[in-house]
This record gives C-alpha cells, sequence and structure tokens, in this order.
C-alpha cells in the first residue's frame, strides 16, 4: 500500500490549516487541487468522497492496508497529530490537554465566529449579524493574547495545532486588529510566518 497521502483541496483557510499541519509532521503527502470556481468540488469524483461537497479531504492507506477517507479540516489535523507522535501534540497530559483546550478554543470560539460571519454577510437583509459575529471571533483573539507562554508558542513548548489554528484565522483579520493590544501574539506572528514549513503549507496549492 502506497504511504502517501493525498490531499485534496483548494487556497482556503481550511485546507492551509491541513497543508501546514502536514508539512509540520513531515508526513509525505501529494496535493490533489480541486478547483473550487469551476465547480470541481461538485463533480461525482470528489462527492464520491466528501459527499457535502467540500474541501478539505485526504486519501490515506492506515497500518494493515485499510483505505482512509477523511473530511473535516480538524479531524484531519487531529488524524495527522495522531499519525506523527509528539508532533503537533505533546504525547502525555496535563500538556496535551491544555494544548487541545487552547486549539479548541480557536477552532470554536475564533474560527467558528468568524466563518459564520462571513456566511451571514452573504445574505442580504440579514442585519448587523454579520458585524456581532466578526466582533465576536476579533475579541476572542483579544482574550487570547495571555495563551502565548515563554516558549513563545500559544500552547506548551513548541508549535502544534493551537498555533496551526491562530495563525490561519490571525492573518485573514491582520488588517483589522489592533495590535498593540496583543503584543505577544504580535511577536508570536511575526516568528510563526516564517516557520519552512509554514511557508511551504502556505503555497500547497499554488499551480506547479
Ligand atoms: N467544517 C468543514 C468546512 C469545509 C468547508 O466549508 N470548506 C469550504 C472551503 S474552506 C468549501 O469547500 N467550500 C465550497 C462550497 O461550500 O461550495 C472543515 O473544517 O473542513
Amino acid at each position: 500500500m502506497n504511504d502517501m497521502i493525498e490531499l485534496h483541496g483548494a487556497r482556503t483557510g481550511n485546507c492551509f490549516r491541513v497543508a501546514i499541519a502536514l508539512e509540520e509532521t513531515g508526513l509525505a503527502y501529494r496535493v490533489v487541487l480541486v478547483d473550487l470556481a469551476n465547480g470541481e468540488h461538485q463533480r461525482p469524483e470528489h462527492l464520491a468522497l466528501n459527499p457535502a461537497g467540500k474541501v478539505p479531504t485526504i486519501v490515506a492507506s492506515l497500518r494493515g492496508g485499510q483505505r482512509l477517507v477523511l473530511s473535516q479540516s480538524n479531524a484531519i489535523q487531529l488524524h495527522l497529530a495522531e499519525r506523527a507522535p509528539g508532533r503537533l501534540l505533546p504525547e502525555a497530559d496535563p500538556a496535551r490537554a491544555l494544548a487541545l483546550e487552547r486549539y479548541l478554543y480557536f477552532v470554536t470560539d475564533v474560527i467558528a465566529p468568524s466563518h459564520s460571519g462571513f456566511s451571514l454577510s452573504r445574505v442580504p437583509a440579514s442585519g448587523n449579524g454579520a458585524e456581532l459575529l466578526n466582533q465576536r471571533s476579533l475579541d476572542a483573539i483579544y482574550a487570547a493574547d495571555h495563551m502565548v507562554g515563554p516558549s513563545g508558542f500559544i500552547s506548551g513548548d513548541r508549535f502544534g495545532l493551537a498555533d496551526i489554528a491562530a495563525l490561519t484565522m490571525l492573518l485573514s483579520v491582520e488588517q483589522k486588529l489592533d495590535w498593540a493590544r496583543i503584543p505577544r501574539l504580535q511577536r508570536w506572528l511575526e516568528t510563526v510566518r516564517t516557520r519552512p514549513a509554514v511557508i511551504r503549507g502556505f503555497k500547497a496549492f499554488d499551480p506547479s
């Protein structure tokens, strides 16, 4: 069985997080570009992998030869963390539990309202719902400055899932943030955005 993981995706935040996680683990992968603008995510071959017609999706083989087709960017990142023990998540508690807490903070309190705000902003006559959700996401970022510890990372002593979740999100609102309110996150961003694996992850869906 081929150990190469296939990553079906496009240049979107959810896909970049998976590509960065793959790069950080060093697991072998190859990208299958899904052209969203041309509706490739709705074609039968993609729907056979992801019936919701979304990206990202990975196709991988497990020890013993079983095939794994997995969607949901966060389920994929957790799967990758388990395949590369200690690389994206500490292996033992309490560090592991605390790292999951920070990761899920960014997923549920920062990314989720931001995505909902984006969807709502496209609905005519939705009032100021989008604005409220976007502000809720920004407020959760302002509340996270203290999470950057002496190591310079968001949880524990190495770069991990929480850093990946925070990174794509903070970059997407970089121009909206008042950085004077979050000096630790500002220093953190300057460092993590230059990590070679992060740079490679952001280029993963560039046409070759
Ligand atoms: N909760 C899913 C969301 C997947 C998702 O919404 N993907 C977007 C791109 S980031 C997509 O495929 N959009 C195409 C569409 O909805 O038509 C995840 O985390 O993977």
